[in-house]
């Protein structure tokens, strides 16, 4: 018997659907910060396993930016079998808003709760759990702390109950949809939003030029487009400074994931 699926991963910013994403699928696939607004696209992560594929899709957090365009946010839901709402310790009006919409389209929705380590005691969960339950009919409550990966593996296991059997629709060294040079203009774009500040992270493009592979390293070239001379000054930084330090940890995180050594360039353009 095989069982092939589709879930996505929605929520309010910030609440940890891309680490959800990343764990479930044992592969950094889908950048993650404590700022908000990471995700700009919808992230498709592939999981496989001898008797499931189940695609995951990771999607851009809801904030008062994008509330009101919820329906075109969310119009991939329409061809998904499962959807997982991922909240955190608040629910708030943007969960409110997002659950009233959802409830329309008659799917199964799993309710994630993570950052459960935001509890200091398990029964400070309790009362919560009660809230949350006469909220909707939810097929299931899941609380995780994803970025512990603790409850991950059960939560997987849950989701199995609810895939539809059907054959896989992709080979299964297949993990994702993206290419290789989106991933890794993420990965690069992940370092910016960690080292800067304000609306920079926000308003710099990473394009990757090309990925070289030769037996031992990996030659990449990105290409960092910011919009102006000081926005170059302050991407580049003293002597360099901060641009080797984005360059040394992107490329920490593409060794990774190739399992290679990698020789990262970064050229910054306007
Ligand atoms: N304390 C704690 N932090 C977590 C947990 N899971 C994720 N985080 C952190 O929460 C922050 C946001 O995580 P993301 O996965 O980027 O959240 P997101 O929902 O994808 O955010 P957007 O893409 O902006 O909508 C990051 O700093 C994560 O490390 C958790 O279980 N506990
Ligand atoms: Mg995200």
């Amino acid at each position: 018997m095989y069982y092939y699926g589709t879930v996505v991963i929605v929520g309010r910013v910030n609440v940890g659907k891309s680490t959800i994403l990343n764990k479930l699928v044992k592969k950094k696939l889908s950048i993650t910060s404590h700022k908000i607004c990471t995700t700009k696209t919808n992230i498709v992560g592939i999981y496989n396993n001898s008797n499931y594929q189940i695609v995951f899709i990771d999607t851009p957090g809801i904030n008062n930016k994008n509330i009101n365009n919820i329906s075109k946010q969310y119009n991939i839901i329409n061809n998904v079998d499962i959807i997982l709402l991922v909240i955190n310790k608040y629910w708030t009006k943007y969960e409110e808003l997002i659950l009233n919409y959802l409830k329309k389209l008659d799917k199964l929705i799993l309710l994630v709760i993570n950052k459960i380590d935001f509890f200091k005691r398990k029964s400070d969960l309790l009362p919560y759990l009660s809230f949350l339950d006469k909220k909707y009919n939810f097929s299931n409550i899941i609380p995780i702390c994803a970025k512990k990966n603790s409850n991950t593996n059960m939560l997987l296991k849950i989701i199995y109950n609810y895939i539809p059997s059907g054959k896989p629709k992709f080979p299964n060294y297949i993990i994702t949809n993206q290419s290789y040079k989106f991933i890794l203009s993420e990965l690069i774009r992940e370092k910016i939003i960690k080292f800067l500040n304000k609306e920079l992270p926000y308003t710099t493009k990473v394009k990757v030029i090309y990925i070289n592979k030769l037996e031992n390293t990996y030659n990449i070239f990105a290409i960092v487009y910011v919009k102006n001379n000081s926005q170059k000054k302050i991407i580049i930084g003293n002597n360099g400074f901060l641009i080797k330090k984005i360059n040394f940890y992107a490329t920490k995180n593409i060794e990774i994931f190739f399992n290679k050594k990698v020789n990262l360039i970064l050229s910054i353009k306007i």
